[in-house]
């Protein structure tokens, strides 16, 4: 039996944290041991938001280093720049030819984000770029947090408006969302996810983050007034947020650690929880700072070239479909 494809992205924002790598980074890694796997360090998303041209070079170069730190493997799986690979764009104009902006009026990532930035017509088209990622490799899952669930539908209505319109032509991409960490809180306020973009950096841990930062933000960690450690999201979202972050990192149940911590102190616990943190993220950290510049570059060339060359022959494809062939 053929083996089922796997796409995912993240934006080289500069920033990865620990909601990311329990949301979708853990996935991305364990999933390569069965599928074929695409991921994507999603440049052209991160344009969206003003940035600083050379800074930003940097944060991408650091992002591609971070993901092969934390376990994507350049060898198994395809790994490069969307911006390398032209046939996401094509794809993207195509598929925005066919989706209504009643649709995308209602993402809430949109709505949210042009809020607080002033708007764009890339932050509104953002979600059919992403869904042209999703369905240039025809891909069958797509392993990521909670928050994009509202993209990966759209990404499957297109699929389906774009086969009943010209023929069938794109699989129904699945999303892989694990049962915990798909929404990691931020740690300052435990009722919004963790963010990269939050101006609060108390909010969130990096996953490259030194020892002594980590155990800062979690000193830090907005709690409750009780004191008893206790998974209940309803009632006290800042511990049970800790207690999953560690029971993440740790592997111990939620059980175990209330039943080790429950009336120690809150003190008590968030050194326990800051130490599962530093311990799980030690191994990210070393091999991110082995890893070289100029090595990564040239992986990052191989990977564009290779993807490429796959993405050009679903392309064809689809321009045959559309009738642009010939
Ligand atoms: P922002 O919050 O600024 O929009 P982001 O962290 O969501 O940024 P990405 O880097 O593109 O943006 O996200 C990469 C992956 O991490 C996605 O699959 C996303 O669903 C997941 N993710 C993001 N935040 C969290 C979180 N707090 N908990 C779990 N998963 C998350
Ligand atoms: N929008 C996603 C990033 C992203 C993505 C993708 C995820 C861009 N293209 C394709 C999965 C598949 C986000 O996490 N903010």
């Amino acid at each position: 039996m053929e083996r089922k494809t796997v796409f995912s992205g993240l934006q080289p924002t500069g920033n990865i944290h620990i909601g990311n790598y329990l949301g979708a980074l853990r996935n991305w890694v364990k999933l390569q041991d069965e599928y074929d796997c695409i991921y994507c360090v999603v440049d052209l998303h991160a344009i969206t938001v003003p940035l600083d041209p050379t800074q930003f070079n940097r944060d991408r170069l650091d992002a591609a280093k971070a993901l092969i730190a934390a376990g994507v493997d350049p060898e198994r799986s395809l790994f490069y720049y969307q911006s390398q690979v032209p046939q996401h764009t094509e794809l993207a104009w195509i598929l925005g030819t066919i989706t209504g902006t009643g649709q995308l009026n209602r993402m809430t990532q949109f709505k949210d984000k042009s809020d607080r930035a002033g708007s764009n017509l890339g932050l509104y088209s953002y979600p059919v770029l992403m869904a042209a990622d999703i369905l240039l490799y025809r891909a069958d899952a797509v392993p990521v947090g909670e928050d994009q669930k509202q993209h990966l539908e759209l990404t499957r209505d297109l699929a389906e408006r774009f086969n009943h319109r010209f023929g069938d032509e794109f699989p129904m991409p699945e999303p892989i969302i694990p049962e915990k960490g798909a929404r990691v809180m931020s740690l300052q306020d435990p009722t919004a996810k963790m963010s990269k973009s939050d101006p609060d950096e108390n909010s969130r841990i990096l996953i490259l983050d030194d020892p002594d930062t980590i155990r800062k933000r979690l000193k830090r960690a907005v709690t409750d007034s009780e004191t008893e450690v206790r998974y209940d999201w309803a009632a006290k979202p800042g511990v049970t947020n800790l207690i999953e972050i560690m029971s993440l990192l740790t592997g111990e149940s939620v059980q175990s650690i209330e039943t080790e911590y429950g009336t120690g102190g809150y003190g008590t616990f968030k050194d326990a929880v800051a130490d599962a943190v530093v311990a799980g993220l030690a191994p990210i950290r070393s091999a991110f700072r082995e890893m070289d510049d100029a090595e990564v570059a040239r992986l990052m060339q191989r990977g564009a070239l290779d993807a490429r060359t796959r993405a050009e022959g679903f392309q064809q494809a689809v321009r045959k479909r559309v009738g642009l062939a010939g």
